[in-house]
């Protein structure tokens, strides 16, 4: 899929403990063998830099192709976390979702902040989100809501969530960029 940039690996030094072992010296290389991490991987990101060879299944049915940086749910929890108060699906009363940036998964990532990001969902839905309006509006891949957490089966393993009940110029913003059963983020 050419016009999709690499996406580098993030949190190196959680891989090292998580992934890798103590002590084992990483191989880069497109064919290394990638040990079982610690914990389940909940989140993708596909690019030349990760590290785990992408080779059929999901990707293959998205025309993702190459290696991808995998994120354990401690990765995730490594990140910073934020929380926005917001009604889903559109009229339903707030509810405090919980998770990590966009933002903050991509620059974990090595990606500047001019990058789009194309985000396909485990059913085949894919939302794309210019650069521009992940900065003006920051939105949360949520994990939690109201304090337990998204299942796989329902929003999980992440919802894009927008604070569109706070932010004066996403009023009446619809349903269609709140992506769930989002499963990796590509950098465009
Ligand atoms: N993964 C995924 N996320 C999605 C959708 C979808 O079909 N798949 N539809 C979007 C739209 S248009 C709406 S209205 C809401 C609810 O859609 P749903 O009823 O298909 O869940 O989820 C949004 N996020
Ligand atoms: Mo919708």
């Amino acid at each position: 899929m050419t016009g999709f940039r690499p996406v580098l690996a993030a949190l190196a030094a959680a891989c090292l403990i998580t992934a890798c072992g103590p002590g084992a010296a990483p191989s880069q290389g497109a064919d290394s063998v990638v040990p079982a991490p610690a914990f389940p991987v909940v989140l993708a990101v596909p690019g030349a830099g990760g590290r785990e060879p992408v080779e059929g299944g999901l990707f293959e049915r998205f025309d993702i192709a190459g290696n991808a940086h995998t994120f354990t749910f401690a990765d995730i929890a490594l990140l910073p976390h934020h929380e926005i108060a917001a009604g889903y699906p559109m009229g339903e009363a707030a509810r405090t979702w919980r998770g990590v940036r966009l933002s903050d998964v991509l620059a974990a990532a090595g990606v500047d902040d001019s990058a789009s990001a194309r985000i396909p969902c485990l059913d085949g839905y894919t939302v794309e989100v210019d650069a521009a309006m992940i900065a003006a509006h920051e939105p949360v891949l949520a994990h939690s809501v109201d304090g337990r957490a998204l299942t796989l089966g329902e929003l999980g393993p992440f919802l894009l969530v927008w604070p569109r009940d706070t932010a004066p110029d996403l009023a009446g913003m619809n349903d269609d960029l709140w992506a769930w059963g989002v499963f990796a983020i590509e950098a465009m």
